[in-house]
């Protein structure tokens, strides 16, 4: 049987209790990680369809279509779906749908839906942004256009 030191002995024991203490860590991020995962990319219920005539989704990658359709003087009604969590730190998952040029400024909650509608008063294109996300309206990510024909 070898001879253990003191000192040698004292070396082990130390040694067993960090890679403990690495393992407890190791275990402790992965919670971490995954449960943060979890609540920022769960897959969320669909939502249900209002009587809408164009369904926009507002994630933070960017409006989905980012074109939509309407007639000049014809009320549309659009259905903003945002699945987005709360948990987002980018404005708390709140996004928004404002066109300047017709006074509309629609705000969506996260994973919630919003109906707005408008009439477009001339043909030509607007465009509508979000301004409450991703660096502000001035990123390209949160814009879209209206297309108006006469
Ligand atoms: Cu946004």
């Amino acid at each position: 049987m070898a001879h253990v030191t003191k000192t040698e002995r004292r070396r082990r024991i130390r040694t067993a209790r960090s890679r403990k203490r690495v393992i407890l860590f190791g275990i402790l991020a992965t919670v971490v990680v995954g449960l943060t995962g979890y609540l920022l990319w769960r897959p969320s219920a669909p939502f249900p369809s209002a009587a809408a005539d164009v369904r926009i989704q507002t994630p933070m990658e960017g409006f989905t279509p980012p074109v939509i359709r309407a007639k000049r003087g014809q009320p549309v009604t659009i259905q903003l779906v945002n699945r987005d969590t709360q948990f987002h730190t980018d404005g708390g998952g709140w996004h928004q749908f404002a066109i300047d040029e017709l006074n509309v400024n629609a705000k969506v909650g996260p994973e919630s839906t919003q109906l707005v509608t408008l009439t477009p008063t001339r043909a030509g294109t607007y465009e509508f942004y979000c301004d409450v996300c991703c660096g502000g309206k001035e990123s390209p990510s949160m814009r879209g256009k209206l297309e108006v024909s006469a």
